[in-house]
């Protein structure tokens, strides 16, 4: 039986992917962490407070509880990030040369999610490759590729057993992302129900990749859960569910709430962010090697999302 660490557990993927973990594998085989002891998933199992840029705190955890698993969520999201761009590396880099370093030392695996923001300009737009140009202009692209090259780094050379997705925007119910370029595709939702006018920070043509929480959790759980054999690739697969752009979301909520109102007010930096990152990936190599098939797209996301938020607003 796994013994799983989540650092970050408090975060939009972390509220969720938690929950999931301790479903599948047990409460008691589930050590969740955070900065701060606050939320369902302290009161809902095993709690820890970790500073995941302390070494110490992640190896006094991983021996206390025998951890044979970490899922790494730590990190400073893309707008945020760029706000203050030293905090971002110490953060997103930092939390993740420990995790590997604990892992290297006491045998575990570990997932750290990469992102769509580990590309830039330069790479091929549409239909992404898996493997391509990655020249990201973020201090949050250069983590997330930082990341990538010394997961793959501590598999070659240490035999760690580091695997991870490059996550798109990911859209849920549960917990508001904080500070990344794709939040507008969550807060809409809650604007819509709320029956207020969303403001768009990104103009209207800005296609960009997407997915919802439930094909997130699988992608993290069933890429842990592959067949090492099977992996020619391991840091990091694309992955997505749907490719859409403010003004497709706009309308496909529309069909539900026809009254529903938006206006463009753009955020600078979120355009600039955004203009640099794919439009759609490819993700033919996760879908071969593991088995990656999105439940969700645009349609069948929408219509759960008004409804979850029906519920809860
Ligand atoms: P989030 O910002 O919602 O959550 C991150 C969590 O990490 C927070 O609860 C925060 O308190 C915690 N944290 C920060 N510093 C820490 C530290 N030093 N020690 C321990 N915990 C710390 O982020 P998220 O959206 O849940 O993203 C999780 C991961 O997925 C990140 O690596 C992110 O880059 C990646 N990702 C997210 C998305 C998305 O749309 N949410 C998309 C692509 C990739
Ligand atoms: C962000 O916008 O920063 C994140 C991401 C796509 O990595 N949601």
């Amino acid at each position: 039986m796994k013994k799983i660490l989540v650092i970050g557990a408090g975060g939009q993927i972390g509220s969720e992917l938690t929950p999931a973990l301790r479903k599948i594998y047990g409460q008691d085989n589930v050590v969740a962490s955070d900065l701060r002891l606050n939320g369902d998933w302290v009161s809902e199992g095993i709690a820890e407070k970790v500073d995941a840029t302390n070494v110490i705190n992640i190896v006094d955890v991983v021996k206390r509880h025998n951890i044979d698993a970490i899922y790494n969520l730590a990190a400073i999201l893309s707008a945020t990030a760029e706000a203050n761009p030293k905090m971002g590396w110490d953060i997103g880099m930092g939390c993740l040369v420990n995790c590997l370093e604990v892992a290297r030392i006491y045998g575990c695996a570990v997932f750290t999610p990469s992102s769509i923001g580990a590309f830039g300009p330069e790479t091929p737009p549409d239909n992404t490759p898996q493997d391509t140009i990655q020249r990201p202009k973020t201090i949050y692209g250069v983590t997330k590729v930082a990341g990538e090259l010394l997961s793959d780094y501590y598999f070659q050379r240490f035999g760690v057993d580091a695997r991870s997705v490059r996550y798109p925007g990911i859209i849920s119910n549960v917990t508001l992302p904080g500070g990344g370029t794709t939040d507008y595709a969550v807060e809409i939702y809650y604007a819509a129900v709320k029956k207020e006018k969303f403001v768009c920070p990104l103009p209207e043509d800005t296609f960009l990749d997407m997915m919802y929480m439930p094909d997130a959790i699988d992608a993290a759980i069933n890429l842990m859960e592959a067949d090492p054999e099977k992996l020619k690739h391991r840091n990091s697969f694309n992955v997505t569910a749907m490719s859409f752009s403010p003004k497709t979301i706009y309308h496909e909520i529309k069909k539900h709430l026809p009254d529903f109102e938006m206006e463009y007010r753009v955020n600078p930096l979120k355009k600039a962010i955004a203009a640099t990152w794919p439009n759609s990936m490819d993700d033919s190599c996760a879908r071969r090697e593991w088995g990656w098939n999105p439940k969700y797209n645009l349609e069948t996301m929408t219509t759960d999302m008004l409804k979850v938020l029906k519920g809860k607003l």
